[in-house]
């Protein structure tokens, strides 16, 4: 299919801009747990915050390392920290599993991946997490990156939990054990096959994002540009299918009105500055 409103309400029975009803509160929208950020790219955990607040969720947490947010006070007032302890390295590290898994008992959305960095043990970490967790996951970013290079993932997809996964070419590669331009010439089979072989949804991103489901449909965006392709803009999009994922859509629905509107507000935002070449991650957020 590819992605249009009429898909939406024909084949998706989704209202794009649904109006709220009057006697709601913030609980009504859900919350979602953000597990990002390093002292490295504290930058991906902000976008993926905010972008998560922008969809429409009533609530976010921002899960990150103490020393990260030590510097993020008053940067994103909206969102709640919850600073782990990190021993002044402003990294992640495993004894801080069972705070994130207390943490995502009353979240309704939990994505984990953008700027999460690479650190000691962080196979046992994610895998901690994974058993640990109960409410749909977006998996971004070097969450993928922990799982290309993990034994414990083979069979990751027994999980019960709805699980979307948003790679770009490269971390498709790194997944598939593949070579970038191998991904970039079977788009279509390579992200079905992964998502029929894991029982997940596959969100492959770059021009013409492909989200694969569980059954192998297949989804075909027309909305984005390549203004997009700069630093953060997956981010965004990550904390996007969150946000929409805790207000209750189905994580099918979640998928494609996400990436659909996040081309969607690329392109809105490019037409703006009547530049592509000017666009930066935060202006997608802006555009929502
Ligand atoms: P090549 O060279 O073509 O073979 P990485 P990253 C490929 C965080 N960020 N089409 C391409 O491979 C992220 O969240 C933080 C084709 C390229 O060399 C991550 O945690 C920011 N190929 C971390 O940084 C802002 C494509 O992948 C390689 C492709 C690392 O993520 C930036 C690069 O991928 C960033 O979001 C496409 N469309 N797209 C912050 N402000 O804090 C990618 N490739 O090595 O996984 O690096 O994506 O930058
Ligand atoms: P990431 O590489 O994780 O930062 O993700 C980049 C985001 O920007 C994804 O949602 C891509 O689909 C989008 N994007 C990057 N390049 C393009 C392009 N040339 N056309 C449309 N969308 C793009
Ligand atoms: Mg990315």
């Amino acid at each position: 299919y590819v992605l249009q409103p009429s898909v939406f309400t024909k084949k998706l029975n989704v209202d794009i801009n649904l109006p709220r009803n009057v006697n709601t509160h913030k609980g009504t929208y859900g919350h979602v747990l953000v597990i990002a950020g390093t002292i490295q790219m504290s930058g991906a955990g902000l976008l993926c915050s905010k972008a998560a607040l922008r969809s429409g969720s009533g609530l976010v947490t921002w899960i990150l390392p103490k020393t990260v947010a030590k510097h993020m006070l008053g940067v994103l007032p909206e969102a709640m920290l919850f600073p782990i302890e990190d021993k002044n390295s402003g990294q992640w590290s495993l004894p801080s599993t069972e705070n994130i898994i207390n943490v995502s008992k009353n979240k309704e959305s939990i994505v984990i991946g953008p700027g999460l960095g690479r650190f000691k043990d962080d196979e046992l970490w994610l895998q901690k997490i994974w058993e640990g967790v109960n409410s749909p996951v977006v998996l971004d970013a070097d969450a993928l990156n922990i799982i290309s290079d993990a034994e414990h993932f083979k069979d990751w997809h027994r999980n019960k939990i709805p699980i979307i996964i948003t790679p770009h070419p490269g971390e498709m590669a790194r997944l598939m054990n593949c070579t970038t331009n191998e991904i970039q010439e079977n788009r279509i089979q390579k992200a079905r096959a992964y998502a029929v072989k894991h029982q997940l949804i596959v969100v492959l991103k770059g021009a013409h994002t492909i989200i694969a489901l569980p059954n192998g449909s297949i989804y075909i965006n027309n909305t984005g540009n390549a203004g997009m392709a700069t630093g953060g803009a997956g981010d965004v999009l990550a904390g996007m299918i969150a946000g929409l994922l805790a207000q209750g859509f189905s994580a099918e629905q979640a998928a494609a009105l996400g990436v659909y509107h996040h081309g969607l507000a690329g392109d809105r935002a490019a037409a703006k500055r009547n530049s592509q070449n000017s666009l930066i991650a935060g202006d997608i957020i802006e555009e929502l």
